[in-house]
C-alpha cells in the first residue's frame, strides 16, 4: 500500500513538471483618461502543457478587482461579456485584443502614468500562479497631444 501510493505521487509529480509550461507574454495596459476608473489590459496567455489551462482569476496587488471580459460587436452594438473562466487550449495560446479579450482593471488609485509597470497575477486551474509586470503604455493619442495633465492643440 505504501509503495503503491509513493509511486503514485511519483507519477503525478513528474507529469506536473514534464509537461511544459505556461506562458503569460506582451502583458501591457492601456494608459486611461485621469477622470475614468477603469482601465483596459491585454496579454497573450501561450499554454505548452498536454492540458487545456483554464484562467480562473487575475488580480493586482494595485487594483481592487480584474476582470476578464470578451467584446463581441454584433451590427452596431458593441458589448462586453465577463468571462468565468478562460480556456486555453493544449498548444495553443489566446492574444487579447481590444475587439476580443481583454481585462478590466479596476480601482487603481492614483491611475498610473504611462511608463509604469503594474504587476497581474493570473491564477490558472491547476495551481499555476504566473505573475507578470504589465506595461501602461499610452493609447494611440491623436498627434500633438500629450497625456499628463496637458492637452496640446497639435495645430502648427
Ligand atoms: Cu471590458
Amino acid at each position: 500500500m505504501t509503495i503503491f501510493a509513493a509511486t503514485a505521487l511519483g507519477i503525478a509529480y513528474t507529469l506536473a513538471y514534464a509537461t511544459g509550461s505556461v506562458r503569460v507574454a506582451e502583458a501591457w495596459i492601456e494608459e486611461g483618461p485621469p477622470d475614468v476608473p477603469v482601465l483596459a489590459g491585454y496579454a497573450t496567455i501561450q499554454n505548452a502543457t498536454a492540458q487545456t489551462a483554464r484562467v480562473l482569476n487575475v488580480s493586482s496587488p494595485r487594483a481592487e478587482r480584474v476582470e476578464i471580459h470578451r467584446s463581441e460587436i454584433t451590427e452596431n452594438t458593441a458589448t462586453m461579456t465577463r468571462i468565468g473562466e478562460l480556456p486555453i487550449p493544449p498548444g495553443g495560446e489566446v492574444r487579447f485584443t481590444p475587439a476580443g479579450y481583454h481585462l478590466m482593471i479596476y480601482g487603481v488609485a492614483p491611475p498610473p502614468a504611462a511608463g509604469e509597470k503594474l504587476p497581474l497575477k493570473f491564477e490558472f486551474n491547476d495551481d499555476r500562479m504566473v505573475t507578470v509586470e504589465a506595461l501602461v503604455r499610452s493609447n494611440e493619442a491623436p498627434a500633438g497631444v500629450t497625456r499628463g495633465g496637458d492637452q496640446v492643440d497639435g495645430k502648427p
